[in-house]
């Protein structure tokens, strides 16, 4: 079939929107009509040329809702008129990370999909008769894009399409990072550099966590508003601190914080994140992409007495199970979605989402098809 799609070229460039073929599914997959989708910084990131895993031409998106149109043979638990999130961290519930309860990381299909490419080594995206490469096995800037069965999560026909995406990615990776990989404990104090997309579902789900402390730290002094109302008790622009912002943190949160979040992507605010963390327990968790090349780096001294340094991918979440739980958080008003989406646009404007982000004037743009 002909679809819809904003195409990335090469690395550096606005998105292309073409008309572009789609085979239809295989075995185990599923034809999906993608009804919104959410631009996060990580497509920007790999759209840079920063991502190391980074390929062109390809479909990127990744925080899409929509519905199912099609099945494939073998598919069992999915069927046409179903309402999908597409997961890029998918959930098999069959291999030796599904079976582990310490990893949210499905490692089934992650090779393929890692290369561009659907399970069996192929894509279902052409132009011109030339392959198109899919992204993070979700590919939602198209307007139909084909998933494995185990990358979906069935939600409620309910939700609103152009809210409930932004849980295909922002919003998990925020609170999910706070509830499944902290695992924060009501009354913790904690420090969350980057009040973005991401951040500012950490705030939230500190909030929910019955966090006392919920420091914020940002250069963009605009972000100061939206993060008091998601929960921030403390905002720090580091511009506005004479001197080092660790022992300024350290101090402001009388000893170090037990958590603090790293949601910007960039290795010397990591290293701060770290040594603002409480000595003895404080755990720091890393949110943020870093580009290729980057590391990260402390004393080991830092670990030595007792900080922990982790990191989490899709906020620890295991997708089929609990995304369609966190629909229904935001269907009873337990987090809030609508006020973290700042713009929509129709997909032929999805460049004005990229240039909202580099000018720090969205949280989220969504996409509605
Ligand atoms: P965003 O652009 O919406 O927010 C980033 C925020 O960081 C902005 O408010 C910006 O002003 C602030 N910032 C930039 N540099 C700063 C600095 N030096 N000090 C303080 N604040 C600074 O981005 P987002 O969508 O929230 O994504 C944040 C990061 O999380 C990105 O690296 C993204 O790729 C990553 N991410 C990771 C996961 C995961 O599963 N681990 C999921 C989604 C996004
Ligand atoms: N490909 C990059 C890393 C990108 C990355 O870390 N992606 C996160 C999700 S970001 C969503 O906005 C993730 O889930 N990582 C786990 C995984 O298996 O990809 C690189 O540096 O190579
Ligand atoms: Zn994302």
């Amino acid at each position: 079939m002909k679809v819809k799609a904003a195409v990335a070229l090469e690395a550096g460039k606005p998105l292309s929107i073409e008309t572009v073929d789609l085979e239809g599914p295989r075995f185990g997959e599923v034809l999906v009509e993608i009804k919104a989708t959410g631009v996060c910084h990580t497509d920007e990131f790999t759209l840079s040329g920063a991502d190391p895993e980074g390929l062109f031409p390809a479909i990127l998106g990744h925080e899409g809702a929509g519905v199912v149109v099609d099945v494939g043979p073998g598919v069992t638990t999915l069927k046409k008129g179903d309402h999908v999130i597409p997961l890029y961290t998918p959930e098999c519930r069959q291999c030796e990370y599904c079976l582990n309860p310490k990893t949210n990381l499905c490692q089934s299909i992650r090779s393929t999909q890692g290369q561009g490419l659907m399970p069996d080594g192929s894509s279902r995206f052409s132009l011109d008769g030339r392959p198109v490469l899919h992204y993070m096995g979700t590919s939602t800037f198209a307007n139909y894009t084909v998933v494995p069965e185990i990358a979906l999560a069935k939600i409620r026909e309910d939700a609103p399409f152009d809210k409930v995406c932004y849980i295909g990615c922002g919003v998990t990776t925020g609170i999910g990072a706070v509830i499944y990989t902290a695992k924060a404990e009501v009354g913790c104090r904690a420090v969350v550099f980057g009040l973005g997309g991401i951040g500012l579902n950490v705030i939230q789900g500190l909030r929910l966590a019955g966090a006392d402390m919920i420091v914020g730290v940002d250069l963009n002094p605009a972000r100061e508003p939206m993060a008091r109302k998601f929960g921030m008790t403390h905002f720090v622009n580091p511009a506005d601190v004479e001197g080092d912002l660790v022992p300024y943190l350290v101090s402001l949160t009388k000893g170090g914080a037990d958590y603090t979040f790293e949601c910007i992507g960039n290795v010397k605010v990591m290293r701060q994140a770290l040594e603002c963390a409480h000595k003895g327990w404080g755990t720091s968790i890393i949110i943020g992409v870093a580009p290729a090349g980057a590391e990260i780096s402390t004393r080991p001294f830092q670990l030595v007495t007792g900080r922990n340094w982790r990191g989490s991918a899709f906020g620890g979440a295991r997708g089929r199970t609990d995304v369609p739980k966190i629909v229904d958080w935001y269907m009873d008003g337990k987090i809030d979605i609508d006020s973290l989406i700042t713009h929509t646009m129709p997909l032929e404007r999805i460049n004005d989402a990229f240039d909202l982000m580099h000018r720090g004037e969205s949280i989220r743009s969504v996409v509605v098809y």
